[in-house]
């Protein structure tokens, strides 16, 4: 009687145990007609992918981000994917053209071959410092190029701040031009960029952000450039001795919604994400500074640092000035001179 009871409530356990596992479902169940974000009836779930992980103040910023919006209204919740969870950066925006996803915020590197007007930010020793990339960015400038990207089937809502890019690598400390001879250094997935690390004597890979620790720890790139929170807080110290202070490109982050989704919402939700997207850049920019100060000085502690003295940086500039002249032609001369005027007028 007693293993016949027994039975009887482990069965039924088994049961509900199914049944709650039927009824929960996963978020791919109740895509909205544009398949992306969850939606059951008044609610609807909108997605990030991000590259990185959750110690980085991009991770930190979509929180801000996240609260931003589900303070405001109930008919809108924020999940958060970090560390290429869903996708990498260019898989990630070619799923907001197809609406499968929401928001992505990658650099400005791999977008590129979306909209080539975004290349001038690959255009090395162009940016020099954190005021001069407000000026030009949170201006009239910064929302010329945001216009250019709803052809592409997204929207960009905001600009977010990755930083100014170093260089480490496993081999050797560099402080001169020549010390770059022949390192197998990892790119992003960028013409300009494998132009520019060729020119400057590398033999450059390009590779998706989240394959790179791998390919460091296996050895089959000395080397990478990424500014100071991420090769800190992506343990880049654990797999690369030497840390050198370059600042050759400034990498902003770009706030991505897809369109597809954008036109399914309400102006009252399009409004609180945007103002979201945009109070939280600024909170993300002033943490990702803070964070790069603080970073360098930890990872000062973990690595042979060293900094390219300003005779020497001449001669890298020299060096990328035949790559600025040629891929300067490919981008829209008229986006490319107003770039270059702003930097002037901005210029100390
Ligand atoms: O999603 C985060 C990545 O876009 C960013 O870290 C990319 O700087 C980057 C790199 O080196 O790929």
């Amino acid at each position: 009687m007693l293993r016949k009871n027994l039975f009887i409530t482990l069965l039924l356990l088994a049961v509900m145990v199914i049944l709650a596992a039927c009824g929960g479902g996963s978020s791919e169940d109740n895509k909205t007609a544009s398949g992306s974000a969850e939606s059951n009836g008044d609610v609807r779930t909108l997605r990030i992918s991000l590259g990185l992980n959750d110690q980085h103040p991009l991770y930190k910023g979509s929180e801000k981000f996240k609260e931003l919006v589900e303070s405001q209204t109930d008919s809108l919740k924020v999940e958060i994917y970090h560390s290429g969870q869903i996708a990498d950066d260019r898989s990630a925006i070619e799923m907001l053209q197809f609406g499968t996803l929401d928001i992505t915020i990658p650099s400005s590197a791999p977008f590129v071959s979306f909209v080539p007007e975004y290349g001038v930010f690959d255009l090395p020793f162009t940016l020099t410092d954190t005021e001069m990339v407000d000026a030009v960015l949170q201006g009239e400038f910064g929302e010329t190029l945001a216009s250019k990207v709803e052809s592409q089937g997204i929207v960009q809502l905001a600009w977010w701040e990755n930083g100014f890019r170093q260089l480490t690598n496993n081999s050797k400390p560099i402080n001169k031009l020549e010390d770059l001879d022949g390192l197998k250094i990892r790119v992003m997935e960028n013409e300009t960029h494998i132009a520019s690390w060729k020119a400057l004597g590398t033999n450059p890979t390009p590779m998706a952000f989240t394959e790179l620790f791998t390919a460091m720890q296996q050895k089959t790139v000395d080397g990478q450039e990424n500014p100071y929170p991420s090769i800190l807080l992506e343990k880049y110290p654990e797999v690369q001795k030497y840390l050198t202070e370059t600042n050759h490109v400034y990498s902003p982050f770009l706030f991505l919604f897809s369109k597809k989704v954008w036109d399914e919402l309400t102006p009252e939700e399009q409004e609180i994400i945007r103002n979201a997207a945009v109070e939280a850049g600024e909170y993300n920019r002033e943490l990702t500074r803070q964070t790069a100060t603080e970073s360098l000085e930890e990872l000062k502690k973990q690595m042979e640092f060293t900094k390219i003295s300003d005779e020497e940086l001449v001669k890298f500039k020299e060096a990328v000035q035949p790559v600025i002249d040629e891929y300067k032609s490919q981008i829209d001369s008229e986006i490319v001179d107003q770039y270059l005027s702003e930097i002037e007028k901005h210029s100390k």
